[in-house]
């Protein structure tokens, strides 16, 4: 039986739904808003959240949801500390998925330079760099449904970040139990795998594989050891309610994820998804803050799109429990800040990186 996804021995989405029961009073009051649930151990992460108690986090005043958060953040984390992650496209462009946001996607023309796997001397290269630069962990993206030919050689790509002394992050689309566990052998420290938004909206947005993929490969993930850096796209053409149903979706899983990247989409022009509204960035900011309040040990990375925020933004984001970011110019196809920004940014809030 599969163990990640979400709790217990009931189908996966059942299991996501579980211990609602336990929490079944509508909309939360204003104790809850401001501290714990009564009878629930402050410091006890919970997986049974229901859909009524993260919709009255949305509705809550955007003063009170933000104390609420940064107060969950400082019982965990430093509030000054932000871990770093460099990110490098290993494989870029003719996806054969057809993800509605993705650069990448073969589906779409994004008149984006293809690239064949990297050699192993080129990654290792790129992660030496990274470490210079104060990364502590690198991460690998590459344009697959699932690893194919190739493999091997990601393989030994995480051998030898590894032997640098650097974390490793690997996203590489749908894995067997087999291949999660090769990428264990291999030393991998994080496996990326979002479920990007709401079960019920995921086929407005991918055709090509089904939110249940998703979650199996995150059980195989969990199964082999990995740890999970699992999060979601704002800024799709979704609802509250879609956001809502995402981060429950997150925090009502077995084991929280590690790392909980909420990427603003980056609208890429020839995707289907280049006109779509501009998202308020309030709402932006709330979905981190209800990240951190639902996976309180977690690390929530401010992910995709910084390049679109303010420095405003980007420091109610932190206030709000974002505490991980990438840094570098580029994510995997999209541009980034330029490090100088970002290094004036920590200096002017106050941030150091995490050891
Ligand atoms: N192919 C693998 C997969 O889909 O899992 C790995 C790479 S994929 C680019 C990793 C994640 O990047 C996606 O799940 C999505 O959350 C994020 N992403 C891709 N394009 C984006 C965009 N335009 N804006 C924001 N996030 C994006
Ligand atoms: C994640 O949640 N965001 C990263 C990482 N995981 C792999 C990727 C963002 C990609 C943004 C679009 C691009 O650079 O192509
Ligand atoms: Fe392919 Fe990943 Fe982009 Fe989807 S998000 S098109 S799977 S690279």
């Amino acid at each position: 039986m599969t163990t990640t996804g979400l709790q217990g021995e009931m189908p996966r989405e059942q299991r996501a739904r579980r211990g609602g029961d336990r929490h079944k009073h509508g909309r939360i009051g204003l104790s809850a808003a401001f501290g714990r649930t009564p009878g629930e151990p402050e410091d006890e992460p919970r997986h049974d959240w229901t859909i009524d108690e993260v919709e009255a986090l949305f509705a809550l005043p955007f003063n009170d949801l933000l104390f609420r958060a940064a107060s969950v953040h400082r019982r965990f984390f430093d509030p000054n500390r932000v871990q770093i992650s460099r990110l490098l496209s290993i494989k870029t462009g003719k996806c054969p998925e057809d993800c509605k946001y993705c650069p990448q996607s073969a589906h779409y023309n994004t008149g984006l330079v293809r690239e064949d796997l990297l050699e192993v001397e080129t990654v290792l290269a790129a992660a030496r760099a990274a470490k210079e630069s104060g990364a502590s962990r690198f991460c690998m993206g590459a344009a697959w449904r699932g690893p194919g030919k190739g493999f091997d050689q990601v393989l030994r790509m995480i051998e030898g970040i590894k032997a640098l002394g650097l974390e490793t992050c690997a996203s590489l689309g749908l894995l067997s139990a087999g291949q999660a566990r090769k990428l264990k052998g291999a030393g991998l420290d994080y496996y990326n795998h979002n479920i990007d938004t709401s079960s019920e909206y995921y086929e407005e947005i991918i055709t090509t594989r089904s939110f249940e993929d998703r979650l199996q490969t995150l059980d195989y993930v969990r199964e082999a050891g990995l740890k999970v850096c699992c999060g979601g796209i704002v800024g799709m053409g979704e609802k509250e309610h879609d956001r809502a149903r995402m981060l429950q979706s997150l925090a009502n899983m077995f084991e929280h994820p590690e790392s909980v990247p909420i990427n603003l989409l980056i609208r890429i022009p020839g995707t289907p998804l280049e006109g779509v509204d501009e998202t308020d960035p309030f709402d932006f900011i709330r979905t981190i803050a209800i990240a951190r309040i639902l996976m309180p040990r977690s690390h929530v990375r401010l992910s995709a799109g910084r390049q679109a925020m303010s420095d405003e933004m980007q420091a109610l984001c932190f206030f709000a429990g974002a505490n991980s970011m990438f840094c570098g110019e580029r994510l995997l196809t999209a541009s980034n800040p330029s490090p100088d920004a970002d290094r004036r940014l920590f200096g002017r809030l106050g941030l150091q990186p995490e050891d």
